[in-house]
């Protein structure tokens, strides 16, 4: 079998609290006041307290007067997923607030739960719980659906009626951007390792003399793209990017793509030399592969260099999904590019891209991004990869760095050059190097400076920390 190493990243039992409802109740020092009866929130925020009438478990009767703000103590709900069915198919909400919705999977197969507006996703394991909060602020219909491919067409749907308004639909309502979920406290200095990383080198399934397999299988989970804030990814293997498909110049490489997603795909290698029959074009050099089904592709490893992987049909949409990893050729034995190689202690690999309104370094933005770390006197060299949609011109402080290569291929010594900023644009990649040389805590980032906020805040997205000690 194959490697398939990374399963759905939120499949505990924990709550998951979509970032636009953490930012929202954080913000807005909500409190679990049930049972307390008063809200101290409230209060704190110079308004009159005023009671709440609710015990765990049943809806808040807001009273007294005028539209009363959305933001007390949390309702709840409790919903099951059975193999192929919600129960109960619609609740109804007295009013608009927060809810705490748990979902228990009495089904042996994987469900999940998701509002798209306001955002939400829990996912318990098959014979677990979970639950999450989120805040209905208007009356409304709002439909919960399992996003596993076919569930949904299946018939595990739902309804949440909430509040007086409870005939109109949510589902034309514009799309609000998610508040800003980085605390402001947070400083260009202080990362947070992410619970899953991409580009985790991809074992091969077998190796076969110089031929060999790995398996990719293309499909959706929920990606944490900063502390707390998952949004809907569709990868390789469950990582952003997809794990990192590494082999020696000249071996014969095959790859064998599983489709798992709601829809058709292909996978295209961007940059080494291919036989035409497996560049991964849809109608053009094969068909699509189509949910369920699966295609293997095999090219003799060459040249050496930084390529990539991803998506070729529907591309606009697959591949700021998620669908796309790297592919590194080393060079051969006794090849200048691989004495150069050789002197390299330190070797990271950078992927930009966009996703789900976040601009991010390996599928996170920051405070989650890596942190590049060097002792004094590494040679360091960064792998640039543009996997997104926008140019990002990266910048790192206290150093000028040596541009090497572009697009797998080495410069001559002779066209090498420095920068401390370079431009990148989409499909594009750059080598450079740097010895370490200079100790502090330097920050890489896009020099678009709304690149480096996730939705406005700033520090955020594209900005990474080198660390030389
Ligand atoms: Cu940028």
């Amino acid at each position: 079998m194959g490697q398939d190493p990374a399963p759905n990243v939120v499949s505990n039992d924990h709550a998951l609290v979509t970032p636009g409802v953490a930012g929202v109740l954080a913000g807005l020092g909500v409190i679990a006041a049930i049972g307390l009866g008063w809200v101290i929130g409230r209060s704190g925020a110079g308004m009159a307290p005023f009671p709440i009438g609710g015990i765990p478990g049943a809806a808040v009767a807001m009273h007294g007067a005028v539209a009363a703000p959305a933001v007390l103590g949390p309702m709840s709900i409790s919903i099951v997923a059975k193999d192929i069915m919600f129960e109960p198919k619609a609740v109804t909400l007295p009013s608009v607030g927060p809810v705490m919705i748990e979902l228990e999977n009495a089904g042996k197969i994987e469900h999940d739960l998701v509002i798209d507006n306001p955002r939400l996703h829990i996912v318990p394991r098959p014979g677990a719980r979970a639950s999450a909060q989120t805040l209905f602020e208007k009356p409304g219909t709002y439909q919960f659906y399992c996003s596993i491919p076919g569930h949904k067409e299946a018939g595990m749907v739902g309804t949440i009626i909430v509040g007086s308004g409870a005939a109109r639909s949510t589902a034309s309502r514009p799309q609000s951007p998610a508040p800003a979920p980085t605390p402001q406290a947070m400083t260009h200095a202080s990362g947070i390792a992410p619970r899953i990383a991409g580009n985790v080198p991809l074992a091969p399934f077998a190796i076969d003399g110089k031929t060999k397999s790995f398996e990719l299988v293309a499909k959706v989970v929920s990606w944490e793209v900063v502390p707390g804030v998952f949004e809907e990814a569709w990868t390789y293997n469950g990582t952003m990017p997809g794990p990192m498909i590494r082999v020696n110049e000249g071996d014969t490489v095959r790859v064998t793509l599983t489709n798992r997603l709601p829809e058709p795909t292909v996978v295209h290698f961007h940059g080494p030399r291919l036989d035409n029959k497996h560049d991964g074009v849809p109608d053009v050099t094969q068909p699509v592969i189509l949910p369920g089904q699966s295609f293997t592709y095999d090219f003799t490893a060459k040249p050496s260099g930084t390529f990539m992987y991803h998506s070729h049909h529907n591309s606009a949409v697959q591949e700021p999904k998620g669908l796309m990893g790297m592919l590194l050729i080393d060079p051969a034995p006794g090849t200048s590019e691989a004495l150069r190689d050789a002197r390299f202690t330190r070797d990271y690999v950078q992927v930009m891209s966009e996703f789900s309104g976040y601009f991010t370094i390996n599928g996170h933005a920051f405070p989650s991004t890596d942190i590049l770390e060097a002792s004094l006197g590494d040679r360091v060299r960064i792998r640039l990869v543009n996997a997104g949609q926008a140019p990002h011109p990266m910048h790192l402080h206290g150093y000028h760095f040596k541009v090497i290569g572009t697009d797998g291929r080495p410069f001559p010594e002779t066209a090498i050059y420095e920068k401390d900023t370079i431009s990148i644009f989409p499909g594009e990649r750059y080598d450079i190097e740097f010895v370490a040389d200079n100790p502090g805590l330097w920050v890489f980032h896009c020099h678009i400076l709304s690149h480096v906020t996730n939705h406005g805040v700033e520090p955020g997205g594209m900005l990474a920390v080198v660390k030389v000690s």
